[in-house]
């Protein structure tokens, strides 16, 4: 479900600019990136119909590539399309709650900041774990003071089978510590939206795996 190196990229209709959405997502897709996310949210963000028929535009197109389409904190609405995950952060719907009401058909995503966390997001039946932020991010208004890959290294160490996906300011070239922490993926948001060349800055980010593009 998260073959290392997983590149997992994240959008909601503030964060792709003057760029066509569905454009912008299907270069991702075939960049190759591993998962997506829709987080809509912020002024001018989709709700009701439009974010249901936005949302599910979104997942046709992702799973035209056999790529996992995951809803940000919206549980109603991941269920109601048949999403086939959620994530959910600390202040959102609880992870037992949430894991009550998908039981197996989903996946679960929960963003965690300490080994405690990560402990009850796992007891609860997180099947992966978000964290971040590892650099300083522009994406996220609200976001916490940067953190490095020090819990990482934490979290693996407690929790090795627990898949850890990084987040926060990753870039091609700034990836490397995050792969050497044992992360099992990289969630980013402006190194794909405001690539010149989606395609190749995905490749590079699948490639800084490898090193071969840092
Ligand atoms: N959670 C922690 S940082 C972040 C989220 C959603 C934003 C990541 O965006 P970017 O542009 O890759 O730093
Ligand atoms: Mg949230």
């Amino acid at each position: 479900m998260f073959t290392r190196p997983a590149v997992y990229f994240i959008f909601g209709t503030a964060n792709t600019g003057q760029k066509d959405p569905f454009q912008l997502l299907e270069e991702a897709l075939k960049g190759g990136v591993s998962h997506f996310q829709l987080r809509e949210k912020g002024l001018g963000a989709l709700t009701g119909q439009a974010l249901k028929e936005f949302a599910l535009q979104c997942q046709i197109l992702c799973h035209s590539y056999n790529v996992p389409f995951i809803v940000n904190d919206d549980v109603d609405l991941a269920c109601d399309i048949g999403a086939d995950g959620i994530h959910i952060g600390q202040e959102d719907t609880a992870a037992s709650a949430v894991k009550a009401r998908i039981g197996d058909k989903m996946i679960l995503g929960v963003s965690v900041h300490s080994l405690e966390e990560a402990e009850r997001a796992i007891s609860d039946g997180a099947d992966y774990l978000g964290m971040g932020p590892v650099y300083g991010t522009k994406s996220k208004s609200d976001a916490k003071d940067p953190s490095g890959v020090a819990k990482i290294i934490l979290v693996k160490a407690g929790f090795p089978k627990t898949p850890v996906i990084a987040i926060g300011g990753i870039t091609a070239s700034n990836a490397g510590p995050v792969w050497k922490a044992g992360a099992e993926g990289i969630a980013v948001i402006s190194a794909v939206t405001e690539a010149e060349n989606v395609q190749e800055e995905v490749k590079r980010l699948t490639a800084s795996y490898e090193g071969e593009y840092v």
